[in-house]
């Protein structure tokens, strides 16, 4: 009976509209600004995040600021929020706190974007493109909660909501993961994407609004 239960839970899911998939060699194309296309991704997660690691990848040729991944919780908007300000300076929240690493900025080339953070020390790390970007400190001893609402192409202000068309997304992301530990990110190759909370190999996302999935246009 127990043995069921995933299967059960995933009809229901796919009967509100989800989509269960391996998106290995798709990407998610968000064609234009809007406040209303986003795709929902549905974790796997059944406790808090004492640690965490997430990375993507993603194209756009925005100057202006974005979201790349948004975990709202109902008490936290930006419980884990992977945000760009402007060209060159990525901030990372977690439980409504932020960092703020400066990073040389290419502008109009693909990135492959990875950010860890451990609750014991606080450390947060964010590596691009294979290279650390140093090492910043927050929320020492949080828990990132589970509740989530997590959304790739808009920013939320409430949960699951209040988007603005001016921190929207535009453009393509694909091979986004989250793991509930700290992966060494030394070691982290350019196809690993299969993490245990998400896994762009088995995704469970729902998508709304003007959101293309094609093949991939880069590795
Ligand atoms: C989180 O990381 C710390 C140190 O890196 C480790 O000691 C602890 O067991 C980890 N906690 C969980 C729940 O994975
Ligand atoms: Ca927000």
């Amino acid at each position: 009976m127990e043995k069921l239960l995933p299967g059960v839970l995933l009809l229901v899911f796919l009967s509100e509209g989800m989509t269960h998939s391996d998106l290995g060699g798709k990407a998610f194309i968000f064609p234009e600004e809007s406040n209303t296309a986003y795709v929902s991704l549905i974790p796997r997660l059944k406790k808090p995040l004492k640690n965490f690691t997430l990375c993507l990848k993603a194209f756009t040729d925005l100057s202006r600021s974005y979201s790349l991944f948004s975990y709202s919780t109902k008490s936290r908007d930006n419980e884990l929020l992977l945000f760009v300000s402007k060209v060159g300076e990525y901030m990372l929240h977690v439980g409504n706190a932020a960092v703020t690493f400066k990073v040389p900025p290419s502008p109009y080339a693909p990135v492959h974007l990875c950010a860890s953070w451990e609750s014991a020390s606080g450390i947060a790390e964010l590596w691009v493109n294979g290279k650390p970007m140093g090492r910043k400190g927050l929320q020492k001893g949080y828990y990132v909660k589970q509740e989530a609402s997590i959304i790739l192409g808009q920013e939320q202000d409430s949960f699951g909501g209040s988007f603005d068309a001016k921190q929207s997304f535009v453009g393509e992301i694909w091979d986004v993961s989250l793991w509930d530990r700290v992966v060494p990110l030394r070691d982290m190759c350019a196809s690993c994407y299969s993490g245990n909370v998400l896994s762009w190999q088995a995704l469970t996302y729902k998508d709304k609004g003007y959101v293309v999935v094609k093949p991939k246009l880069w590795a």
